[in-house]
């Protein structure tokens, strides 16, 4: 799943803009040819979700159509055409010309189709696409079952804490590539003492022999190597003396471009090495601290649609704070993130879309298996080259079935422990196969079972002492906090990551003394965990819950809709929060 790219072999065509939708409640659309176009629609922006676009939306999760002409461009011709969709929430079909040419499960991962056969030179092709985002107890995430939160009162019905948007989330394009290509590329790092490597392995998408030169450029190096191809795979490694290597604070990228008779495709190439050792997360060797936030794709009016000015500015303030990490809660992010992270030197927890999964029957987690396996397949495939990527995550508070986060404890009786673990084993070790060059883990719940962790390199922990535990009671919060990740680092031996911790808080509202709600209080909060961290050597990143409020699901925990336990507002302003992070992290 090759980003697509601009160059002399290569082309492409950003169908993003306004497009023409129509919601299909009665799924009656396509026997009544919308594929051909939509009578009765409104204009719709891609991307974007469509629930801030239009009132009577927000809580529409069904069957939905998006319609585009374009003209293909007639220079285009002998090449093949492919059609991608960066993002559509959750099952989607893609229509070229009337013509169904296939579908996609799942949100948040690029797919793409071939439709050259499709397309109609000289005259305007239409692009259909349906998407649906029914909440469903076999989907990843999951809705329309009870949780041991009891969210069975949320509206609408999820299993997860962030609105279920939905829609086209990510650029749709019109990309073509030579008729014998590049198919995939995967680039894998190293360093000793101050030589770097770059291995390359690639293939075509045709079983042939040839030629092919990569070549690696950046400062003063200029490396070239001829690669004989056979059977349609190459390969190559190269030596680079004195190798600038790509860290959060030097993110210095290569470029890579390699070149066959007929095609050509170049990335940024960041050197650097990821591992663990006891207690400390070694990037390049050295151990580093994954400090940040756990985030959200999440804008008014663009709901999760990629939103880039958003996005700059985001980095720009997680920036301001001091902070070198973050982790794709609850999702992977758009590739344009990633590439960012790669430019500015972000530290990722690379996440499927598995958030608070249950293990209740063996069929349910059956068919969720089969999907979070395709998640981690997809997201490897698409993410595998960008450097700022050191782990992968498969899955974020699985719970068991009984939960009880005020003793912290699950029961060894409870059979969704035992079938949650084979669950998790399976994708850890998928993503372990497909990636031995990264770190694995999944973030664990407050109370959940501690044997999930086993299998991770990294124990990722979400605790919430002195808020849902504890709460307005920090003193006794804290040593509860300080206990347990004592027990658990004495248990594993691992690097602790926190990934979650916070405190809902409504700007402006203040309190002395301060109380849950307050600014103060979230501020002391996260002074008092950040101060835990700097005691404990084997604590090895601090990522806040959450970087900015977010729309969340209407229940009586969420004011407004929002989860607000951002130390930044939905529209980015500051709470005092957000100074404490930068008087830790960027003063320091
Ligand atoms: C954790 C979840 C996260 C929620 C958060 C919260 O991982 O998605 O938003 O708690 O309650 O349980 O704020």
């Amino acid at each position: 799943m090759l980003y697509p790219i601009q160059n002399e072999f290569r082309n492409k065509l950003d169908l993003s803009g306004i497009w023409s939708f129509k919601t299909d409640p009665e799924e009656t659309g396509e026997k009544n040819g919308w594929a051909n176009g939509l009578v009765g629609s409104c204009p719709m922006a891609v991307p974007g979700s469509w629930n801030e676009q239009y009132e009577d939306l927000f809580n529409y999760l069904g069957l939905s159509w998006y319609v585009k002409r374009s003209y293909i461009p007639s220079t285009w011709r002998g090449q093949r055409v492919f059609l991608r969709v960066g993002s559509a929430c959750y099952f989607s079909c893609v229509y070229v010309n009337g013509t169904l040419v296939g579908s996609h499960e799942g949100g948040h991962l690029p797919f793409a189709f071939d439709i050259t056969n499709l397309v109609k030179w000289n005259e305007e092709n239409v692009i259909a696409i349906s998407v649906e985002n029914e909440l469903k107890s076999t989907r990843v995430p999951s809705g329309n079952i009870s949780s041991p939160f009891g969210s069975s009162t949320s509206y609408p019905r999820t299993t997860f804490d962030f609105f279920p948007f939905a829609g086209l989330h990510r650029p749709v394009l019109l990309y073509t590539v030579p008729q014998t290509h590049i198919q995939d590329l995967t680039v894998v790092t190293g360093c000793s003492g101050t030589l770097g490597t770059v291995k390359v392995t690639f293939r075509l998408n045709a079983p042939v022999k040839g030629r092919a030169e990569v070549t690696l450029k950046g400062g003063k190096v200029n490396l070239h190597s001829g690669i004989t191809i056979k059977e349609g795979a190459g390969k190559a490694s190269l030596t680079i003396p004195n190798a600038r290597l790509w860290s959060d604070t030097d993110p210095f990228l290569y470029d890579l471009s390699l070149k066959t008779g007929d095609d050509h495709y170049s990335i940024k190439v960041g050197i650097r090495t990821i591992a663990v050792d006891g207690g400390h997360i070694l990037l390049n060797g050295q151990p580093v601290k994954m400090n940040g936030f756990g985030r959200h794709e999440d804008f008014i009016a663009s709901g999760k649609g990629l939103n880039l000015p958003l996005m700059v500015k985001d980095y720009q303030l997680m920036r301001w704070t001091g902070a070198n990490s973050y982790r794709t809660s609850h999702y992977p992010y758009s590739e344009e993130e990633m590439q960012m992270a790669d430019s500015q030197g972000y530290l990722i927890i690379d996440e499927i879309p598995a958030v608070s999964l249950q293990f209740e029957n063996d069929e349910n987690a059956a068919i969720r298996l089969r999907m979070c396996l395709q998640q981690v397949d997809e997201l490897v495939s698409r993410d595998k080259n960008h450097p700022s990527v050191v782990m992968w995550s498969v899955a974020n508070e699985p719970l068991p079935s009984e939960l009880n986060q005020a003793t912290n404890s699950s029961k060894t009786s409870d059979p969704s422990v035992l079938r949650g673990k084979s669950f998790l084993d399976t994708l850890l070790q998928r993503a372990r196969e497909l990636d031995p060059t990264r770190l694995v883990t999944l973030v664990t719940v407050m109370g959940g079972p501690q044997e999930w962790m086993q299998a991770c390199d990294v124990v990722c922990m979400n605790r919430y002492w002195g808020w849902y535990v504890l709460g307005g009671e920090l003193d006794k919060a804290i040593d509860s906090l300080e206990q347990e990740l004592d027990d658990v680092w004495a248990k594993w031996h691992k690097p602790i990551i926190m990934t979650e911790f916070g405190a809902d808080t409504i700007a402006g509202m203040h309190g002395h003394p301060d109380v849950m709600w307050t600014e103060e209080y979230q501020a002391s909060y996260i002074r008092r965990y950040l101060e835990v961290a700097a005691r404990k050597d084997y604590i090895a990143g601090m990522q806040v819950w959450n970087f900015a409020d977010f729309a969340a699901v209407q229940s009586i925990m969420r004011v407004g809709g929002l989860n607000m336990k951002g130390v930044f507002t939905r529209t980015r302003q500051p709470k005092m929060a957000a100074h404490v992070l930068r008087e830790f992290w960027a003063k320091k």
